[in-house]
């Protein structure tokens, strides 16, 4: 049932994993567009998800750049040609990567419904549990890094549903089929795949049986390669970094990518505003990054109750309801270092509070 198993992937999509929708939009390409992508497939008898495209394919060592890719790496790491040979020629083009990766944005999700997705009872139940079961261990990163265990626990929660949805594609195949075959991004993908073999080497874990997002996003906060040689952390001290089994290294990998973003302990991170007329608009920026002063913000009649020295974004949000209008403070802009999405740290922002309520 090649078309069921492509409607399923579809509805997961939409019900579910925060790892895809978010390479949705970090990659431009919103979850709705894929989603009707999925649906015109299944419509037309689809292709088999399940099973996708390894047997006919070339292997990638057959390529001539694939080959002078192997050999510039193995001279420039200390990653063994016959090791990368082997690689590559064991794995081949992922065509499924290619369509997930340029399937075209046709809906672009507001506030109102990226907010349904994430902040649903069954999410934040769940987020209750997480904190409550690892309370020890996310009070511990909280010392150590500053980051509050609602924020760490909230991103888990939208990245991977706490670790349950970490993603079933072949990383190394992935990587490679958007390194060799997607020359949009090429460069950031090689660069990926090159991050994604000395990690393996690195953590003694072997590539070809790696799994992630299409976008080789691992384990369960979905680090990609070069985070995850760069900030995750052996939090419970066996001496491994294991972002997929270990919730100890998981919570104190995202503890630590928040603090090393410059994560303000205690600071504030977005206050909503109710301004009386338009003139707000003047200051919004396309740029994420907090570029206004409380004077700037008051000439508009911004005064947000949340005092704060360091510069502010503000924030324009649709919903079914009109706009909402928010001042973000800088821990609001470290939220989107994890992705660079206003409305992804919304997400994780809300889902926190949520999760940081008493039951009933
Ligand atoms: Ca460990």
């Amino acid at each position: 049932m090649p078309a069921f198993t492509t409607l399923l992937s579809c509805l997961t999509l939409l019900s579910a994993p925060a790892a895809r929708l978010r390479r949705c939009f970090s990659l431009n390409e919103p979850a709705l567009g894929r989603l009707i992508g999925c649906l015109v497939l299944s419509a037309a008898g689809g292709l088999n998800v399940a099973q996708a495209d390894t047997s006919k394919v070339e292997s990638y060592l057959q390529r001539a750049e694939v080959q002078s890719y192997i050999a510039e790496t193995a001279s420039k790491t200390d990653l063994d040609q016959a090791w990368l040979e082997e690689l590559f020629g064991a794995i081949g083009r992922q065509d499924r990567v290619i369509e997930r990766i340029s399937s075209p944005a046709e809906v672009v999700l507001n506030w109102g419904q990226y907010r349904q997705l994430f902040l649903k009872p069954k999410r934040i139940a769940e987020g209750r549990q997480f904190l409550k079961e690892n309370a020890e261990i996310l009070a511990k990163a909280e010392r150590e890094f500053g980051v509050p265990p609602e924020i760490i626990t909230a991103i888990i929660g939208v990245e991977t549903f706490y670790g349950r949805l970490k993603g079933k594609d072949p990383a190394l195949a992935s990587l490679a089929t958007l390194a060799f075959d997607y020359p949009p991004r090429s460069k950031f993908f090689r660069s990926e795949l090159t991050e994604f073999l000395l990690l393996s080497k690195e953590e003694g874990l072997d590539p070809l049986e790696i799994t992630g997002s299409y976008a080789a996003a691992m384990g369960v906060p979905q680090f990609i390669s070069s985070s995850y040689r760069r900030y995750a952390i052996d939090f419970d001290g066996d001496g491994k970094r294991d972002l997929w089994q270990s919730t100890e290294d998981v919570i104190g990998s995202v503890a630590n990518y928040f603090a090393e973003h410059g994560w303000q302990p205690q600071g504030p991170v977005v206050e909503q505003v109710f301004p009386k007329d338009m003139a707000y608009r003047s200051l919004l920026r396309k740029s994420l990054k907090p570029s206004l002063k409380a004077a700037q913000l008051a000439e508009k009649n911004i005064r947000p109750r949340t005092v704060s020295k360091r510069k502010k974004s503000l924030l324009e949000l649709e919903t079914a309801n009109g706009k909402q209008v928010w001042v973000g403070f800088h821990n609001f802009y470290v939220i989107t270092r994890y992705n660079h999405s206003s409305l992804y740290a919304m997400a994780v922002y809300e889902l926190s509070q949520e999760i940081n309520k008493s039951e009933g």
